[in-house]
């Protein structure tokens, strides 16, 4: 029995387990409904629509007209993994398994990558939101660009940290707020269309206190997809069950994503981010800060 057999046999509320509390996918979605995309919002809609349906939608987050230059960043990086950076196996328009199908899965990159993605690590409304939500000083622990191309398998739903399990009733009750414990910013920079393998979520399903078993529905509602377009973000809290529907397009799906959580939460991986020098070297303050390149002088410590 591998690790992964034993971890996924694990009761889903077993004391003492909360850290490794990432759902495992085992459940995949291949169709379901557009997400409706929501009109321009404040601030405080948007921390509140984080708390209640785990999401929100940042429009124009990256400018249309720099969406070809952000694709040309993200498809120079290496695979973070060794090989070619295709997949063993693929899946076919008709859905199934294809073993002749090999299709690109790369990540690699981010935020640390390139200078010019630095404008998109401190947009100034995701500052003003995250200030909010994951409270004053909070940093980026991870970010990856992904390219999946066509034949990318349905990703299963999974959460991908649910720090805080709770018993049904116990999280029902409104006095009960869970705190966000890291929120990923997801932006899409092709115009998304069912076909293309877009990103899932179930609404709400933050709030149900466990990682999701075999169920692609929580308290009613139904898992969705996000069809938005070129350079537009979505900013979620990682508890949220959600995975991705297959691309069975014939395009290449660019995802970059970043992950940013509360100062007290480490990165992702455990260690520094792996900064490059150019990049340190033209981000400001700011940028400098929330991709731990600063000492902090003078605190505490
Ligand atoms: O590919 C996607 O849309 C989802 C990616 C994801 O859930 C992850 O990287 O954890
Ligand atoms: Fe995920």
């Amino acid at each position: 029995m591998s690790a992964y057999d034993v971890a996924a046999e694990t009761p889903v509320r077993s004391i003492g387990n909360h850290f490794s509390r990432k759902g495992f996918g085992n459940n995949t979605v291949i169709d379901c409904p557009p997400l409706p995309m929501p009109a321009e919002r404040t601030v405080d809609e948007h921390v509140a629509a984080i708390y209640q349906d785990g999401f929100t939608v940042i429009k124009n987050a990256i400018p249309r007209d720099q969406v070809p230059h952000v694709k040309e960043i993200m498809a120079s990086f290496k695979n973070h993994r060794d090989g070619d950076g295709y997949s063993s196996w693929g899946y076919g328009k008709d859905g199934e398994r294809r073993e002749d199908i090999k299709f690109i899965q790369r990540s690699g990159g981010g935020p640390c990558g390139h200078p010019d993605l630095l404008p998109y690590t401190n947009i100034p409304i995701v500052m003003d939101i995250l200030n909010i939500v994951l409270a004053h000083h909070f940093h980026i622990v991870g970010g990856t660009c992904w390219l999946t191309g066509p034949g990318r398998h349905p990703m299963g739903l999974h959460s991908d940290w649910m720090a805080v399990s709770l018993p049904e009733d116990v999280i029902a009750d409104p006095r009960v707020v869970v705190p966000v414990y890291e929120c990923f910013a997801h932006f899409y920079l092709n115009d998304m269309t069912p076909d293309m393998g877009p990103t899932v979520v179930v609404p709400g399903s933050h709030r149900s206190g466990r990682i999701p078993q075999n169920e692609t529905s929580w308290n009613g509602n139904d898992a969705g997809c996000f069809c938005c377009e070129a350079g537009d973000m979505i900013l979620f809290n990682n508890a949220i069950w959600h995975g991705a529907m297959p691309n069975i397009s014939d395009e290449v799906r660019y995802l970059y994503q970043i992950q940013y959580a509360n100062k007290r939460i480490g990165t992702v991986h455990g260690q520094a981010l792996a900064v490059k020098d150019e990049v340190i070297a033209q981000a400001n303050d700011e940028q400098k800060r929330l991709l731990g390149v600063v000492r902090n002088e003078g605190g505490y410590y």
